[in-house]
Formats: structure tokens, sequence, C-alpha cells
């Protein structure tokens, strides 16, 4: 059913019908677009809020993007009608709208481009989509060949809807001087004082052809006439319309009329994108419709990509571990560092995340998103709900709802990026707030943590205060009175408390590392006493007092994130993670992944809140939530779990077999947020697994970290790399290549007779564990043997 390139960087599925969903994505710092196997397409732009340029077909209120998109016959797509002139046979390509069985078909994703190629009755079609580095606008490529033995006469019809753009105003027309067809609306707004917000939007779609069609049809009702997108009424015509659209729903259907010789092809360029003006359609056309500017623009962005590689190159007894770690999760964290998942206004939880995989792919990025972030602390030491990226920006949407767990994401993004850099200079910079206050990045990170420990935060108990949620979004009735604490936050705390007490230790500030230890244990001491539940660590205590995730519970009985943080912030002791790992095992564990919790709910607990609301097994509410389980692998390598580790890890990649590429209906080019849970759940069963498709997640970072810190255990220490191998019982060693403070380090990890690691750089024994004095521009050879 798939099938990837020898190095793993492309995977190619030949079914349109067995993961209709799956799709891949491509982007760059000005748009986004996700494309689905089928011809399905969401795009988005920036200008500066995120806004979109092809509509549904009907009025479409501003959401987030979906999980699990239901796509329908009218959803926005690209799609190439073929029909036969001999016969009046209709087909389509990608497979909708038409949905005609292929003779052939191919989706195959690249990391810097999506194409397809299919086949029926001796016409093949195949279709590229390119991005510019630069600016918004998809770039597309149509070849029709001959594959028959004889003459062909076929009419080639790009249909590109452009939905309905507004209620105000719209139109669309072919426009001979743009040599395209161009569409034109006005934003809908209704307040005054929102005129100058839509003034300069770019209120024009365009479809430009590079050759020019035979006819066009540019008003959608004309397209489909009495048919239907199956069967539309204007390709039985001998040519279509020409019409244009007149506060009628705008779209661009183009016709080009070819006789083919047997193996003789004719190609086509097309471009799709926003403007504000015709002056800026015509310099897009200008900039981009030729083969030549196709090319270019393809080996600037082919570049692009490549400047997100990462870090690490593997080799293991895992094949499909290594085509994804050396080729998509690297690609994904630096989609995540690069573009703030295309907000202005990113969740400060999720800003710090997205950039702290940057310190594996651009460390200069993480280093200025911890600026930037910490720059925004508020006076009180607390941080923001979002971080505001441009001049201008609002916190929006979830950003308006008070979450209490900010601060703990500083010292976890600082960590990784001072182990990768060694940076520790940063820490003295002075940094003056937009608040007006000025201090050092180590006094606001010692004052986000302050404001951690202290009473604005913690209860009489010593217990984090949840207000309306904490790292779980929806988890917003837990705590709104202000009495209401978070066990997770609590253990959290104790890990970034202790994470930035390890900070002050290397800075030779034992005092502050004194200090924050105490506190770091005071916390876990709370948590203990209140928390703890005999085997696991509840969720939380509402605020009339009710403690939730615990065994008393029927729905929500046991929570991965306490389980997971109390490992990594010290709060579990050995004899309770004993205690908590099998339970894990029994209750958490899929197929598909540890679930973020179980039982999912199936009704409102109106004191727990809206995540209880969501269909069981969806999203927060008990799915494989990738990001929770990926806190869990990370845990798991902290305690030298190295076989449930790497079991949590390759449960987020979808496949290999069919029938787990079936369940979960998605292409192993990215991970999604979440797989549905409800394993072994009756009603539930048949869904288990399926992917939401949403490759915005804080996993990335975590997994990458898993990988090349975890499982190769090549990390960062102040004065060199420490390594420390986890490798699964089966395996007897791997390879890898390892980009370090500017050095290369070729290295080899066997199994060999020994207790504790062992390490040879360029054929010299080293003694203890660490490799020091790295030097930037050097090529090591490392051999290292392990127990
Ligand atoms: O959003 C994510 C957030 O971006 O959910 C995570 C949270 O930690 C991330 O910061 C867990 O709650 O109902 C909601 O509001 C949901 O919480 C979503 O918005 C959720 C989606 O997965 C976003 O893609």
């Amino acid at each position: 059913m798939i099938r990837s390139t020898h190095n793993g960087d492309r995977y190619e599925l030949f079914d349109p019908i067995a993961m209709p969903k799956s799709g891949g994505f491509l982007w760059n710092q000005k748009m986004m677009i996700q494309v689905t196997c089928r011809g399905y397409a969401t795009a988005q732009f920036m200008q500066p809020e995120p806004a979109k340029y092809v509509h549904a077909p009907n009025l479409e209120a501003k959401t987030f993007m979906q999980p699990e998109q239901n796509y329908y016959t009218h959803h926005p797509g690209r799609f190439v009608y073929v029909k036969d002139e001999e016969t009046g046979d209709v087909w389509s390509i990608p497979h909708e709208p038409v949905r005609a069985q292929p003779d052939y078909f191919v989706f195959s994703v690249g990391k810097s481009d999506i194409s397809w190629m299919v086949e029926k009755d001796g016409v093949r079609v195949e279709m590229t989509l390119l991005l510019p580095t630069e600016d918004v606008a998809e770039l597309w490529t149509v070849r029709v060949t001959n594959v028959s033995d004889r003459k062909r006469k076929v009419s080639v019809y790009p249909y590109f809807p452009f939905g309905y753009m507004s209620w105000m105003n719209q139109e669309a027309e072919w426009n001979e001087k743009l040599g395209g067809i161009v569409a034109s609306c006005k934003t809908p707004y209704q307040k005054a004082e929102d005129y100058p917000k839509t003034k300069y939007l770019k209120d024009r779609t365009y479809f430009l052809c590079e050759r020019k069609p035979a006819a066009w049809e540019a008003r959608q009702e004309a397209f489909e006439g009495e048919g239907t997108l199956h069967d539309p009424q204007a390709l039985k015509a001998e040519q279509l319309s020409n019409s244009d659209a007149r506060y009628e729903t705008p779209t661009a259907a183009v016709q080009y009329r070819i006789e083919l010789a047997a193996n003789s092809s004719e190609e086509y360029r097309f471009l799709l994108g926003p403007a504000f003006d015709e002056a800026e359609v015509l310099s897009m056309r200008e900039k981009y419709l030729s083969e030549r500017d196709f090319a270019q623009a393809r080996k600037e962005y082919e570049a692009y990509i490549a400047a997100g590689s990462g870090c690490v190159q593997i080799e293991t007894p895992d094949k499909d571990l290594d085509n994804f770690v050396n080729n998509w999760l690297p690609r994904q964290v630096y989609y995540h560092g690069d573009v703030n998942r295309l907000t202005t206004d990113p969740q400060t939880r999720n800003y710090l995340q997205d950039n702290m995989g940057m310190a594996y792919v651009k460390p200069d990025t993480c280093r200025d998103a911890i600026l930037t972030a910490i720059g925004q602390q508020e006076e009180s030491g607390a941080m923001p709900d979002g971080i505001l990226l441009i001049e201008g920006a609002e916190l929006k949407y979830i950003n308006q709802v008070p979450h209490t767990d900010h601060c703990v994401w500083l010292p976890i993004a600082l960590d990784i990026y001072l182990r990768e850099t060694g940076d520790y200079a940063l820490l003295e910079k002075e940094i003056k707030g937009m608040h007006g206050d000025t201090y050092t990045v180590f006094e606001r990170f010692s004052r986000a943590m302050d404001w951690l420990l202290s009473s604005m935060s913690r209860d009489a108990r010593g217990l984090s205060y949840i207000a309306q949620g904490d790292w779980c979004d929806p988890m917003n009735m837990v705590g709104p009175k202000g009495v209401g604490v978070s066990g997770w936050l609590t253990v959290a705390t104790a890990h970034a408390v202790n994470l930035w007490a390890d900070v002050c230790e290397q800075l030779d500030n034992s005092d502050a590392a004194n200090r924050y230890r105490e506190g770091a244990k005071a916390v876990n001491k709370s948590a203990n006493e209140h928390l703890w539940d005999g085997d696991w660590f509840s969720r939380g205590i509402t605020d009339d007092g009710v403690t939730f995730g615990t065994k008393e519970d029927k729905e929500g009985r046991i929570w991965l994130n306490p389980q997971a943080w109390s490992i990594l912030g010290g709060a579990a002791s050995p004899g309770q993670i004993a205690k908590i790992l099998p339970q894990i095992d029994s209750q958490l564990s899929t197929p598909f992944g540890v679930l973020m919790f179980a039982p999912p709910f199936t009704a409102m607990r109106e004191d727990v809140g809206r995540v209880t609301q969501k269909y069981p097994g969806q999203g927060e509410n008990g799915s494989v939530y990738n990001h929770s389980a990926s806190f869990y692998a990370w845990a798991l390598y902290s305690i030298d779990e190295a076989d449930r580790a790497y079991d949590c890890i390759r449960a987020m990649i979808a496949g290999p077999d069919d029938e787990d590429l079936r369940a979960r209906g998605q292409l192993p080019v990215f991970i999604p947020n979440y797989y549905r849970g409800g394993w072994g759940i009756e009603k539930l069963q048949r869904t288990a697994g399926r992917s939401s498709q949403l490759f915005n997640t804080g996993t990335v970072s975590w997994a990458y970290r898993c990988v090349i810190e975890g499982l190769c255990g090549l990390r960062g220490v102040k004065d060199g790399l420490k390594i420390a191998p986890k490798l699964p019982k089966g395996w007897r060693g791997i390879k890898v290549k390892r980009q370090f403070r500017g050095a290369n380090f070729a290295v080899e990890i066997k199994r060999g007779d020994v207790k504790t690691v062992k390490l040879s750089l360029d054929g010299k024994e080293v003694d203890g564990d660490i490799v020091k004095n790295v030097q930037a521009g050097k090529a090591y050879k490392l051999d290292v043997q392990i127990p």
C-alpha cells in the first residue's frame, strides 16, 4: 500500500481509497498548505493574522485547523478533470471529485514537494505542488501524457475552486492582461473601527495559466450546471462557456483541448495565490510563472527545507524509525520553530516547546525565542498566556483563558538550549521587558521560579493552583474559583525548579541552587502528602476539595502527565515508580501508544470541565495524545527504561504494516497530535488509533530529544558531550552521525563485554563517559561500547 524511497525522504501511497484523509504538508514563513491524497486542500497565509485565499463554498466561520477534518465533495481542493473527446468519458486527478477507479495511482509526499501520478484509459496525468520560499503562492505543474499506442484527443480542465469569498462583495473573471482567472472580494466586517485593519488585506485570489487555455469558467454555477462535481455540466459542451461571476460564487476552471500522439505529452504550469491588487498579481506572474522560475523556486525551497535537517542521522535495526528520524521528525521540528504554527500570539507553552526543538536544528532561533518570551514576563514574575510576535498582535482565543503553567516551560527550553550550545553567557544578558522593567536573563528565570514557588501560585498545602487550565487546555473547571489545584503542575513545578537549580549549580551559584532544590523538595513533599493515591499520583483537587484521577474514579482514573512528571521532578521515589509503571502498562497502553488518561469521560464533569465534553477517546479526552506520551518517553529515558521508552516513541510513527496504517489512516511523514483512544472499549474499538491528521503538536521537540539524548544517548553537558545510549534490549548496536557544537561525530555504538560505557575517540580510550573539549569544525570518530 505504501513504499518509501531508499533513504526514506519520500513516501508513496498507491491507493486513493485505503487512507482517504492521509496527506502531506508544505509551508514557508508566510503560508502553509495541507493536501490529501485525493486532492482536498487546506491552506492558510499570514496577513499578518492567518487568512485564506481559497474558501469553503458556503459561509465560513473562522476556525482552527480541525482534527480529523471532514472532507466533502465541495471541499476546497486542487483538481484536474480529463475528458476523452472521442468517448466523452470524464475522470479526475488526484481522485476527487469524480472518484473513478484509476488504472494506476501514486501519491508521493516529499520533504519539499507533493506530487501525484495517475493513469486511466491510456492517459497519464502528473501533478506537482511546490511552494516558493518567500512568497504566498502555490506552484502547480500538470503534465499530461498519452501512454496508449494511438493518437488521443482529450480536454484537460484544471479546476481550482475559490469558494464563497464574501457576503459583502465577490466576483471573478478571466483577465487577459494577467493571463488567468482573478477573483476579488471584500473581506466581511461590520465595525467601522475594523475598516483600517481590512483596508490592505489581500482580497484577490488569482489562478494564472502559463499557457492560454481554449476556454474558461469563473462562475461555479456555470461549471456545475445541472450536473454535480462528479459530472459537471460544463464538461458536456465542447468548450467551457467563458462566464464571469458577478456576486456569484467564483471559481477557476480552464480548458485545454489537445491532440496527443502516442507517448507524447503536454506540460502546463499554474500559479494560485492571494494578492492585494493587479500589480501584485502581475509581479507574481513575472517572478514565477515559467519553467525556469519553477525550477529556481524548487531549488530555493529545497535549500530552505534542507536548512532544517537537524543534527542526527541514525542507522538502527528499525529502518522505519531511521526514515522518520533522518527525514521527517527534524522537518516537523523545523516547521514548528520556524513559523510558530502560523500564529501571531502562540500560547507561551507552545512557543517555548516549539522553539526548544530548534536547539537541535537552528540554535539561534531557540535563543531568540527564549529572550522574546522572557521579555514578556509579567511584573510578578509570572508568564503571560501567549507571546506576541508582531506589533499589534493580541492575545486571542485560548490565550484569553487563564492558565497557570507557563513558567514551567522556561527552564525546560533553557536546559535543552544550554546542553546543546553551552551558551551560558546568555544568562548574563540584560532584558528590558515589555512592562518597562529590566533584569538579566538569570534574574528573570529566578523570578519565574520564585513565582512558581510562591503563595501566588501555591495553596497552603503547597499545591499549585490550576485556575482555568494547565498544560491541558480544556481542563477549565477544576479551579475557576481560585482554589482548585493541579497535580500535574505541582510535580512539574518541582521538575522546573530542579532544572533551574542545576543551571544555578553550573554557574557556581550554590546558594541559589540549594534554595531552589529545597523549594522543589517542599513541593514534592506536598505532592506526596496530598496526591499520592497508593499506586499513582492523582490529577488534581477541585475547587470543592474533590481529588480526581484516583482509584475511586470510574472515568479519568489514571492520568499520564502526573506520573511522567513525578518521575522527572523527583516526587516519585524508586518504590513509587515501581508501582506506577505497571499501572501505566495495564491501564494506559494501547497498540497505538500510551493514552493521556483512561477511561475516557462519557459525560460532562462540571468540576473538571470542557475536556470531559470532547468525544470519548478524541483529543484530550483519553486519546493517545502524543505530546503527553512524549513527556512519558522522556521520563522513561531519565530512569533508563529503554524498552518502554522505545515502544512509546515507536508507537507515535504510523506503520509499517498495512493494518496499522489503515487504522491510523496516516502516512509516516509527521506525528499527529493524537491517535484516538478507546482501545478495548466496545463502542470505540473501531475508531481506536485513528489519526487527527493535525501536524501542529508540541510532541516533536520532545520526541527528537528522546531519540538524540535518550535512545542514542548523545547529550550535551556543560563541558562536552555525555555518552549514555539507551538501546532496546534486542539491539546489538547502532550508528549515528551527530552534529554537536559545530563538530561532527561519527559514532558507532555496540554492545560489548563491559560493565559501564566505554569510549574510544579517534582510536584513543577516553576516561569516563564525557567527550570534553569539543572543537567546532572538527570531525570525530567515536566508538562506544555499552553493557
Ligand atoms: O491545543 C493544544 C495546545 O496547543 O492542546 C494541548 C496544549 O498543551 C497545547 O498548548 C493540550 O491541551 O480544546 C482545546 O482548546 C484544545 O486544547 C486544542 O486547542 C489543542 C489542539 O490540539 C490544537 O491543535
